[in-house]
């Protein structure tokens, strides 16, 4: 049996519910409330020492990290269809492009830029007592003194420019690459993996109000188009929206666009 701890709105439990879409599979669902810190009791700490979302569990074993969950998945479940290319340079691509999410783009990029405009508000408006006490629960101190910074800080925070330079850079590589061949999907002619992994992405700057990230770059909005039209979108994503997050993310995204915009011009 498969059973996911994940979160309605995070990027990463987005990922991981996408692969099971796109294989068909049935998965018992685990909701984890993250401001209210349901990542961080013992119990689920033992399954994730790190205290974050996803972690699939197949049978009693646990399986962590978003990227090699989906890796996973693509292995055990290898129908309807593969999800990575059959050679091993081809797999190696995939590998690079998952790699990128975790060597930065997942935790600098994404997260500073939804906390700094948008989720700091849910655990401002806890109160700093329940704020500080969530901080201090992250198991990883370079993540918390981060989620502390920015948090109190907002979008004046110490990473928010560095975090919309990493932006620049993701995407500028996509539609680059979008365009070098010509291919429906990031890879080339099919959907892979990198497809997969990317498409919460893009979602959270849907979410955030900031598809002007795009608005020059053709063959990415056409990308995006093409994996929001997948079934697996909606019952991965679309499905779990929390209306709150979204209205809020919304919101704040529209009041900082301007200030997202400027630092653009500025790099
Ligand atoms: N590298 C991890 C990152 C997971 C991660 O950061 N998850 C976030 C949600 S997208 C989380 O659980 N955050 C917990 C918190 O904010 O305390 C993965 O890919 O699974």
């Amino acid at each position: 049996m498969l059973e996911l701890y994940h979160n309605d709105q995070s990027s990463c439990s987005q990922k991981a519910r996408l692969v099971l879409a796109e294989k068909g599979l049935d998965w018992e669902s685990h909701h984890l409330d993250l401001r209210a810190g349901d990542q961080q009791t013992p119990e689920y700490l033992k399954l994730n020492p790190k205290g974050v979302v996803p972690t699939l569990v197949d049978d009693g074993r646990a399986v962590r990290e978003s990227n090699v969950i989906i890796e996973y998945v693509d292995n055990a479940y290898p129908g309807p269809a593969p999800l990575k290319p059959a050679d091993a340079y081809g797999r190696a691509m995939v590998h690079l492009w998952t790699k990128r999410l975790d060597d930065g783009h997942h935790d600098i990029a994404t997260a500073t830029l939804s906390m700094g405009i948008a989720f700091r508000h849910q655990y401002l408006s806890q109160g700093k007592e329940v704020a500080d006490r969530l901080i201090e629960n992250i198991p990883d101190p370079v993540k918390r003194e981060r989620r502390r910074d920015i948090i109190y800080n907002g979008t004046e925070g110490r990473e928010f420019r560095l975090a919309v330079r990493l932006w620049e850079g993701l995407l500028t590589d996509m539609e680059a690459e979008l365009t070098g061949h010509g291919g429906d999907w990031i890879m080339g002619d099919d959907y892979t993996l990198v497809d997969l992994a990317y498409t919460p992405y893009l979602t959270r700057l849907d979410h955030l109000n900031a598809l002007g990230f795009i608005a020059d770059r053709p063959r990415l909005q056409a990308w995006y188009a093409r994996v929001r039209a997948r079934p697996s979108y909606d019952t991965a994503i679309g499905k779990w929206d929390n209306a709150d997050y979204v209205a809020l993310m919304r919101e704040k995204g529209g009041e900082a666009w301007p200030r997202v915009k400027q630092i653009v011009a500025e790099l």
